[in-house]
């Protein structure tokens, strides 16, 4: 059997600074929608970086007073510890200062020249020279004598330079048709009606080098000019699949992505420069582009002057992997706006990861192992209600799949929350605890199906919270080779007399308050 392929991407970072929780949010997110893809039998490719060259970087390892390659890799290394600190399951990690990559942005760019898409002309506009940068006629104040400075303070003169272009405005037409006959390629829906109206109001030519600075790709046979950074940057989806090599066996598996997962604020360059650049380069487009919102710190913007920036590291480090991981699945509409609050955190992981799942567990194993010898309960005819639950439990994986499909991160997990509602609910009315003492056979089915709904709802669960959720499989005994979710259902049900471990608590109850 061979099974289909998942590309899906995080947008790159930039290592100007350490990561901060927009950063982490991103990569947990996606890692969410790539195991449950893997969870659903899909050959996964999930792939994640550092966007290391441009003007930002060379203006901050000046400030700094530290070489810029140092500064890329000293920042670079701090992101791929992110990933691991956050349990990521990426395939690859991209940094775009390796030569692999250099050599996809020149491939790109030759295709982009060959098909007569690339022309020399001049770029011109208001440059400072101190900051090394162009700013918009808005951005700049007015000084005596006709001078006009840049925020910075540097005054800014007309500057212009040889530049290429890439010819954007020739792609209006293909753009909108592809949006038209792709309803699904941005989303959610509102951002597809702003880019729909954006494009239809007139695409200008790019300039797409820059010849003022030198940190970046350089142009093939143009000395002086390096490639502007978007189109190294996006390039970096193709080099993780061995691109320009288009024979790689990754490349020809994977690509088209079918999945970037980018912020609200990069839309543009995702939804038309990247679709243009691969139309001119003759490489197919990816499926879809899905942007999410910005993190908010207690309802306010991060910043580092307002001292809330919040270290992600330290999140991990206090609360644990899963409670963060699963809290930003589970609080924020995905697509949509959200905030981070301590206090938010807390509430969510105590009321459904210690209290609904972890309680339920510890009780319900508890009892099994004090009860029936540590094994799987036999189990006699089902109730209405045994069937009741096992039917919520089922619904709620479907659910779940579907809302996955659509990126509903906080809708799929509210699913499975849900019907683990229902089973604390179930295991409340029917009371074991006093079945022990009048009818110990069904005591014995109440706590089958009990263990039985966890089984299933820990399946999916794996996706959000892999390592409690491999932990609750483990203390099911669970085959390592049974916990996709075509294993959710009845084929594969707890067998009556299996053996089980002592169970240990998954999740430790959080405080509200940080503890010095
Ligand atoms: O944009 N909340 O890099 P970047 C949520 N290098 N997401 C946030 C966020 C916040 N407060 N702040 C940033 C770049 N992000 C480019 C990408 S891709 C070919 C090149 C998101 O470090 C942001 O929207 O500024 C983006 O998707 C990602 O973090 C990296 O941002």
């Amino acid at each position: 059997m061979t099974t289909k392929p998942f590309y899906v991407t995080t947008a790159i970072a930039y290592p100007n600074g350490a990561p901060h929780i927009g950063h982490a949010y991103e990569m947990l997110t996606t890692d969410a929608i790539a195991r449950f893809k893997r969870l659903e039998g899909r050959d996964v490719y999930f792939l994640t970086g550092t966007d290391e060259h441009g003007i930002k970087m060379a203006q901050t390892a000046d400030t700094l007073n530290i070489p810029v390659q140092e500064l890329a890799k000293r920042n670079s290394d701090q992101f791929r510890q992110l990933a691991t600190a956050l349990n990521l399951s990426n395939d690859d990690f991209v940094r775009t200062t390796e030569p692999r990559h250099h050599a996809a942005a020149q491939e790109i760019w030759r295709r982009m020249l060959a098909k007569g898409d690339i022309y020399q002309d001049s770029y011109e506009g208001w440059y400072s020279v101190r900051d090394e940068a162009y700013f918009d006629e808005a951005e700049l104040t007015s000084g005596p004598n006709g001078k006009k400075f840049a925020p910075s303070g540097a005054e800014v003169e007309w500057v212009v330079e040889p530049s290429y272009f890439f010819r954007l405005s020739a792609y209006q037409q293909k753009l909108i048709d592809l949006f038209e006959q792709h309803p699904d390629f941005i989303a959610p829906k509102e951002r597809r009606n702003e880019i729909m109206a954006f494009v239809k109001g007139g695409l200008k030519d790019l300039s797409i080098s820059r010849t003022t600075f030198d940190w970046g790709i350089p142009v093939p046979d143009a000395p002086g000019h390096v490639m502007y950074v978007w189109v190294d940057a996006l390039t970096n989806y193709l080099t993780g699949l061995g691109f320009p090599d288009d024979q790689d066996n990754r490349f020809r598996k994977y690509w088209p992505a079918n999945l970037h997962v980018i912020g609200k604020d990069i839309i543009r360059f995702h939804t038309v420069y990247w679709p243009a650049f691969l139309l001119s380069a003759g490489i197919d487009v990816a499926h879809r582009v899905f942007a999410h919102g910005f993190l908010t710190v207690d309802g306010q913007k991060m910043s580092k002057s307002l001292g809330n920036v919040i270290d992600p590291f330290a999140l991990i480090e206090e609360f644990g992997v899963d409670p963060v991981r699963y809290f930003f699945c589970r609080e924020v509409s995905f697509g949509q706006d959200g905030d981070y609050a301590r206090d938010k955190l807390v509430t969510r992981s105590n009321a459904d990861l210690a209290n609904n799942l972890g309680n339920l567990a510890q009780r319900s194993l508890s009892m099994i192992n004090k009860n029936c010898e540590g094994r799987v309960p036999a189990r006699g005819e089902f109730s209405a209600e045994d069937k009741a639950i096992f039917t919520a439990a089922d619904a709620a994986i479907i659910g779940c799949a579907k809302a996955m499909d659509e990126q509903a991160l906080h809708q799929a997990t509210a699913e499975i929350v849900s019907a683990l509602t229902a089973a604390n609910n179930y295991f409340a009315g029917q009371e074991p605890w006093a079945l022990k003492k009048t009818d110990t056979d069904r005591m014995g089915t109440v706590l089958y199906v009990t263990a039985e709904v966890i089984r299933r709802l820990a399946i999916p669960m794996q996706a959000f919270t892999p390592n409690s959720a491999g932990k609750i499989l483990d203390t099911l005994a669970v085959s390592s080779t049974e916990r996709l979710i075509a294993h959710a259902g009845d084929a594969n049900m707890l067998q009556s007399g299996a053996s089980l471990p002592t169970p240990q608590p998954i999740f430790a109850r959080l405080e509200r308050t940080k503890a010095e």
